[in-house]
């Protein structure tokens, strides 16, 4: 699923120094010192997956039109082992101080495919512009909408105030009566601090069912959180930093081991502005399970450019400007925590699309950051269309990549039927390095260099290796067997 060089094994060898320049295509990642989020065995994951789905966000069970089936699909198609998985607070707590066990239960039974298949799962609370129940129809459904979605309507507080038809989704968030929901739940009209105490406790609910659950390792605490009248490090440092702070010590009174994913406010920092986002305390005992989750949309693809002439040169800068706040914020705010880009996405028939998906995963690869693509849902923005097409998409992201790396991985560069990992091998794991390794580029053996090979299933596209003892790094290389 890592989009990686194209030019298969060049750059390679030269790699170490060589930082991404506009359409490299990508290479090798620079050693860096990323943190990565770890498995039950203390392997490094290399999380790649989608979000699923926005279909969730109108219906009335709060499930995604997505079955089980479409995952055996997704799964043998593109190899990815994460999903950050839509929930919302109006199916938690449908009326106030009550959590919906049989909602839970319809999470935890999806959440079991994902298990079934070796998946690491990342429940996001997702929210855009505030609430369905911002429009009659969607109060009708306490809150599921097809705009506005999130937040149960018993939570929504327009005080009288407007919301008129827009052409567009996002500029709902601008109308007075959203800007007034959105004050509301964040207090700022000092008229109801009672909203994120439930919005805490909904979260506990939710970590309390899920607390045992191996597959979840993750909270997302709030999607693209919008500051309504206080925007930017107002925002970000004050209700938000706050709001985090209270759901993250909600959830450990239950769950001690979850990450809790933490992300900027999504206006401006998604297109590269820096964000004004405080440290939060991981009350947990040992090292804090803190994780920042950003998004990624660069404005020239939102209005629909595509990725060619001077949208490609605009976004290649935002990536730049991104990337660098992403990085001081996880590295240097937050103190050193692992990054999951919790969106990015596009229209695959842009021109250019295929070029932008290599350069964010390549992106990825470097920062150690895992991945979840806008969205699996059928259309032209996924893998495929509603009759079963294939877009893009799929070739794009079915490649090689290390899953689980018994070790810290330094840096590695993917082209389909390529792998080369050097990692920093760590004693106390005993379980091997794992990596998936797409059809196209491995039809038949493996041949693979620096390490012993454990195991190679042809049916699960799963290597797994064990580098040489007492080395204090190893470089593997994968490539097909003659
Ligand atoms: C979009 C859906 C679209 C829906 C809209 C509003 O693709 O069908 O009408 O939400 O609910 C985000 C949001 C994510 C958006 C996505 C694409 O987190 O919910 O999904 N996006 O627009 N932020 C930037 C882009």
């Amino acid at each position: 699923i890592m989009a990686g060089s194209l030019a298969v094994g060049g750059g390679v060898a030269v790699a170490q120094s060589s930082l991404p320049t506009a359409g490299s295509g990508g290479g090798s990642s620079a050693a860096s010192a990323a943190p990565y989020l770890t498995d039950d065995a203390g392997r490094s994951l290399v999380l790649r997956g989608f979000n699923t789905a926005s279909s969730a966000k109108s219906a009335p069970d709060g499930m995604p039109d997505f079955t089980e089936e479409d995952l055996t699909r997704e799964h043998a198609d593109m190899g990815t082992n994460f999903v950050r998985f839509l929930i919302s607070w109006r199916s938690v707590e449908p009326a106030p101080g009550q959590y919906d066990q049989a909602y839970l239960d319809r999470v935890e039974d999806r959440v079991s495919w994902y298990a079934e298949r070796g998946y690491k799962v990342m429940l996001d609370m997702h929210q855009d512009v505030y609430s369905g129940a911002i429009t009659p129809e969607g109060n009708n459904g306490n809150g599921a909408g097809a705009i506005g979605n999130g937040a149960p309507a018993w939570a929504t507080y327009m005080d009288g105030l407007p919301v008129a038809p827009q052409p567009r989704w996002e500029l709902y968030y601008i109308q007075p009566g959203v800007m007034r929901a959105f004050d509301n739940f964040w207090n700022t009209t000092g008229k109801h601090p009672e909203l994120v105490e439930h919005y805490a406790k909904a979260w506990r609910a939710v970590a309390d069912r899920f607390a045992d659950n191996d597959a979840v390792v993750a909270y997302d605490l709030m999607n693209e959180p919008f500051g309504g009248s206080l925007q930017g490090p107002a925002f970000e440092a004050g209700p938000l930093a706050a709001m985090y702070q209270r759901t993250t010590d909600a959830i450990r009174e239950v769950d001690q081991d979850s990450w809790v994913c933490v992300a900027p406010q999504a206006i401006g920092v998604n297109q590269g502005v820096p964000s004004g986002l405080t440290k939060i305390n991981d009350p947990r005992a040992g090292d804090q399970r803190i994780a920042y989750c950003p998004h990624l949309y660069p404005l020239p693809l939102d209005l629909g450019d595509g990725y060619s002439g001077l949208s490609r040169t605009l976004t290649d800068a935002t990536i730049t400007t991104w990337r660098a706040s992403i990085e001081h914020v996880a590295g240097t705010v937050l103190g050193g925590v692992p990054i999951i880009i919790g969106e990015f996405g596009l229209d695959t028939t842009l021109p250019g699309a295929r070029d932008y998906l290599d350069r964010v995963y390549d992106n990825a690869r470097e920062m150690g950051a895992g991945v979840s693509y806008w969205s699996s849902d059928p259309g032209p923005w996924g893998p495929y269309l509603p009759d079963g097409t294939r877009t893009l998409l799929v070739d794009t992201l079915n490649k090689p990549y290390p899953r689980a790396v018994a070790g810290t991985p330094t840096e590695w560069s993917s082209a389909v039927d390529r792998l080369q990992l050097t990692m920093r091998p760590d004693p106390a794991v005993t379980a091997p390095t794992e990596i998936y390794l797409p059809q196209s580029g491995f039809p038949a053996g493996v041949k693979v260099e620096g390490a012993d090979v454990v195991d190679w299933n042809r049916q699960s596209r799963l290597l797994t290796v064990r580098t040489p003892a007492g080395a204090d790094t190893a470089t593997v290389t994968v490539t097909p067997a003659a």
